[in-house]
This record gives structure tokens, C-alpha cells and sequence, in this order.
């Protein structure tokens, strides 16, 4: 059955951060204003400035755009994207030092303490708080501004595309059997017609971890781009479970399992799920691009005075 659009503002109002979105959802204004920036006032003139200045992509580059654009999906091991093994040395301590945190100990502890109250994303946690300033040298937002990284995106979005959010998340291994809470569950995400979310593996990702399932052709485009569509920048009508196995055979969903440093590429606008974790920890790196059109506030505040960086136009236009 179709969920209300009001019910369903009224759910995402309880929860942090869509919350504050989906209160300004009320306003029909914005149903306006979101097509009015993607085709005349923000997309674009940032077209007109990616075609400008296109980058020229490497042969690894163009695969991932090119398996992007055909399903919406596409893996890279690090070693061939970046070939960097001392950066990739110092990612991994980093991430290795916030599995390790007692931070990450005590919210792994206060998960199994509150597990039958538990409804959304509790089993995720998270490197950064909410809406955190990071500082321009941080090696996470380095990473997600790096050439070998935003040409992609951008080429594949066909503009300068903006760097939303970053992150670094532990997924704590259910240990049973439950249903599935927040994006465990098939959804497309509401930010934006067409985006790219960046997944970079610390962990060996088995089908036990949890891996992130995306069904290729479900966005933009794809023949299954008419299903369960979002009605608007905070709609989100997600199939109930058993509906999306009933129209589209499991043979046609990808399962993204992969080793650690592998990366996924992935317009999240397309039908997936993920994080369903039911032996084993997933660590992964993730970072949200959009479009100039998108009405989604950026989840955090970069802080420019920290460290000395020489950044491209592009990469500049990511952190505006
Ligand atoms: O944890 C996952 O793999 C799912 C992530 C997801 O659904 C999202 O970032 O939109």
C-alpha cells in the first residue's frame, strides 16, 4: 500500500538530521525550487564549468564511469585507482585506531544493552559526530576530493558535483536473526535525482558483513527506474519486505562482498540496501556527492584555516 506523504514526513521527522529536513519539506516551495535549480539555475552553469575544464580519466577512471553509467555500479581496488601504498598504510591506522577506540567499544556495548528497542540505524557507528567541522588537511576529506576519485563522480554526473558527507562506519554484527531497521532496507536515497556515494572497504566484506545489495538499472535511465521512484526530495516510498524479491529476481541484484580496499562506486538513487551484518564487523570509508541542484544540507563544516592544500577548481567547487 502507497504511504501518505504526510505520514511519511511526520516518520522522518523523528529521526536526527532528515528530521530537520523533512520539517522544511512542508514547505511546497521547495518542490518547486528543486527542479528550478536542476535545470536552469545551479545545474547548469556547473555543467557549463565541468565541460570547461573535463579532466582527461586514466583507464581504471573510465571503467568505473562507464560501468556507472550502464548499471550504477562499479568496483576498484585502491591499489589500481590510487597504486599508493603509503596513503593507503596511513588510512588503514586510521581506521584501525577507530575500530579500536573505546568510543566505538562502548557503542558496541550500549547497542547489545538497548537491542530490542533499537528501530533505525543504532547499529551503525560513526567516525564523525553530527555535523562536525573537519579540518582541510584531514585525510578523509582529502581522500574524497582527490582527482582519482571526484574526476569520476563528476564525469559521471557530467558536472562539478559537491562533497555532502564523509564518514568512517563500524557495522556491529547483529549476532542473531532480526528484521531489518533503516537502510538495511531496500530504499533509494531522497538527496538528489542522480548521485554517487563512495564506499571504500577496511574489512573483508562476506556476505556475512553486511555487504550493500544494489540492483543495477534502477536509476536514471535503467529499466527499473520506475520502481518505488521518490515522489519528491524527501519521499521515499520503500517496497515492504518480499515486494522487490517478487518483481525482480535475485539473480539481477549485486551484492557488493568484496576485500579490504575495495572500492564501490554507486548512485544511490538506484534501489539498494545494505549493512545487514549478522556475523562479522564491516569497516568501511564512505563519502556522498551531489549535485549543485540537491537541497540537502551538507553534513559538515570545513574548517579552511587548518593546513595548507592545494586544491583544483573542482575540488574547490566540491567544498563550496
Ligand atoms: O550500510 C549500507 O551498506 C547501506 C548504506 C545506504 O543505504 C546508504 O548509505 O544510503
Amino acid at each position: 500500500m502507497p504511504v501518505k506523504r504526510s505520514t511519511l514526513i511526520t516518520s522522518l521527522m523523528r529521526i536526527p538530521y532528515l528530521g530537520r529536513f523533512a520539517r522544511r519539506c512542508h514547505d511546497p516551495w521547495l518542490n518547486v525550487k528543486y527542479p528550478l535549480f536542476w535545470n536552469y539555475l545551479r545545474n547548469p552553469p556547473s555543467k557549463r564549468m565541468f565541460e570547461a575544464k573535463a579532466p582527461l580519466l586514466s583507464e581504471s577512471q573510465l571503467k568505473v564511469v562507464q560501468q556507472l553509467t550502464t548499471r550504477g555500479i562499479s568496483f576498484m581496488h585502491f591499489d589500481e585507482l590510487f597504486g599508493d601504498h603509503e596513503r593507503w598504510d596511513s588510512m588503514r591506522e586510521a581506521a584501525d585506531g577507530f575500530v579500536n577506540s573505546e568510543a566505538v567499544e562502548k557503542k558496541i556495548q550500549a547497542y547489545h544493552t538497548n537491542f530490542e528497542k533499537t528501530t533505525w540505524k543504532e547499529y551503525l557507528v560513526r567516525l564523525f559526530p553530527e555535523s562536525p567541522i573537519i579540518a582541510l588537511d584531514d585525510p578523509w576529506l582529502q581522500l574524497g576530493i582527490d582527482g582519482r576519485i571526484l574526476d569520476v563522480v563528476n564525469t559521471y554526473l557530467g558536472l562539478w558535483a559537491r562533497l555532502m558527507s564523509i564518514d568512517l562506519w563500524y557495522t556491529i554484527p547483529l549476532g542473531i536473526e532480526r528484521s531489518r531497521t533503516g537502510s538495511q532496507r531496500w530504499h533509494r536515497d531522497p538527496e538528489d535525482r542522480k548521485m554517487v556515494k563512495v564506499f571504500l572497504y577496511f574489512s573483508e566484506v562476506a556476505h556475512t558483513a553486511g555487504p550493500l545489495q544494489y540492483i543495477p538499472g534502477s536509476c536514471t535511465g535503467g529499466p527499473y527506474r520506475h520502481l518505488w521512484r521518490t515522489s519528491g526530495p524527501t519521499g521515499q516510498p520503500i517496497p515492504s519486505e518480499g515486494e522487490l524479491e517478487a518483481k525482480i529476481p535475485r539473480s539481477e541484484w549485486i551484492t557488493c562482498s568484496g576485500s579490504t580496499g575495495t572500492f564501490v562506486f554507486c548512485d544511490t538513487s538506484g534501489l539498494h540496501r545494505g549493512g545487514y551484518a549478522t556475523e562479522q564487523e564491516r569497516v568501511l570509508a564512505m563519502w556522498c556527492f551531489l549535485t549543485p541542484a540537491s537541497l540537502w544540507p551538507r553534513r559538515f563544516t570545513v574548517d579552511w584555516d587548518s593546513g595548507e592544500c592545494q586544491l583544483t577548481e573542482a575540488a574547490k567547487f566540491a567544498l563550496s
